[in-house]
């Protein structure tokens, strides 16, 4: 195991609960003070233990390859997309994430843009702000969630909390996923086209990635049809935009709520046009109080690694065994 201070690589911003977790118990190299990253990575190539602070830095395998002996890349978020699991355990690298310390205000999230897209909340605060309350009362909400089953595309740990919610509010739910889950009360679809074409809304949490791209496509919106309204709280590569925003357009489905987008942040100027959209800013986890967990499970994740101990989130494709020589 690594020395007393245990060297570190930050990749990312250097986050204030990060930087304190770390500096404390490891000598600590950040990337963002560098003012030559090439030189940066040459320079502490030996390091066997990078963070990383942010979803948007992106970790391919050309990246780790760059540190022989690395044996953990303990990163903030739960989507780990940014980040190649595949060539980290074929290399006996462990990824972590930070599974677990969001799901609960994820789920608060979803449950906020799924009730602002079907019953128009920002619009009617516009319209308020507009003045237009003292000419004539907002129009009445065209959906309503009292008549609406949803379709949960995913059936994760986040997702479970979001049909939890749906329970409380007697809002019907099924879901598609590969596997059915034999455990939980909902009917499970094998085919999304089916889903779809049963339901009224998707809500879409699921990891981003090569096996989820782009798997809500024209067909998909297609069946789920006129009334139809999608939500994406997952990441914007699972959702086929120009479909999405052709069928906005041509009105084949309803609306749409968003907070997760292609090419994050720059959202597509016919989206930012339309008024049966909800657009947010990707803050599905962004409270201070849970983006400060999230920043504490990269540190723990580190410093367990720095003591020998199994890491504490790591993901599926890396699980530990031991952290070798
Ligand atoms: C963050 C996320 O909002 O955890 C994730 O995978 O997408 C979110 O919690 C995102 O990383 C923003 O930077």
């Amino acid at each position: 195991m690594p020395a007393d201070k245990p060297e570190v690589v930050l990749l990312g911003p250097p986050k204030p609960v990060i930087v304190r977790g770390l500096e404390a118990a490891c000598t600590l190299y950040k990337a963002a003070e560098a003012k030559d990253r090439d030189a940066f990575i040459a320079e502490h190539a030996q390091v066997r233990a990078i963070a990383c602070s942010d979803t948007a830095y992106k970790i391919p395998g050309e990246l780790m390859a760059r540190f022989p002996k690395l044996q953990i890349v303990a990163s903030f978020g739960v989507g780990y997309d940014h980040m190649d699991a595949k060539w980290a355990a074929a290399h006996n690298i462990i990824l972590t994430n930070t599974a677990g310390v969001l799901t609960e205000e994820v789920a608060d999230t979803s449950l906020g843009l799924l009730l602002c897209t079907v019953r128009e909340f920002p619009q009617a605060e516009r319209y308020l702000r507009a003045g237009k309350w003292t000419e004539r009362a907002y129009p009445l909400s065209k959906a309503s969630l009292r008549d609406r089953t949803v379709g949960m595309v995913g059936m994760g740990a986040i997702g479970q909390a979001i049909a939890r919610r749906l329970d409380a509010m007697k809002v019907p739910v099924v879901y598609h996923t590969r596997k059915k889950r034999g455990e939980l009360p909902y009917r499970h679809y094998p085919s999304l086209l089916d889903m779809a074409r049963d339901v009224d809304v998707l809500l879409v949490i699921v990891p981003g990635g090569a096996a989820t791209a782009k798997m809500i496509d024209a067909k998909v919106l297609e069946a789920l049809g006129l009334d139809g309204i999608l939500i994406n709280m997952a990441r914007g590569s699972v959702v086929d935009e120009p479909a999405l925003i052709k069928a906005l357009k041509d009105r084949r489905i309803m609306a749409a709520g968003l907070d997760v987008f292609a090419n994050e942040p720059d959202v597509p100027a016919e989206l930012m046009a339309m008024d049966n959209v909800v657009l947010w800013p990707h803050v599905g986890s962004g409270s201070v109080h849970t983006r400060e967990k999230m920043d504490q499970l990269v540190v723990d994740n580190i410093l367990a690694w720095a003591a020998g101990k199994p890491p504490l989130t790591p993901v599926p494709e890396t699980l530990f065994t031991s952290w070798g020589a």
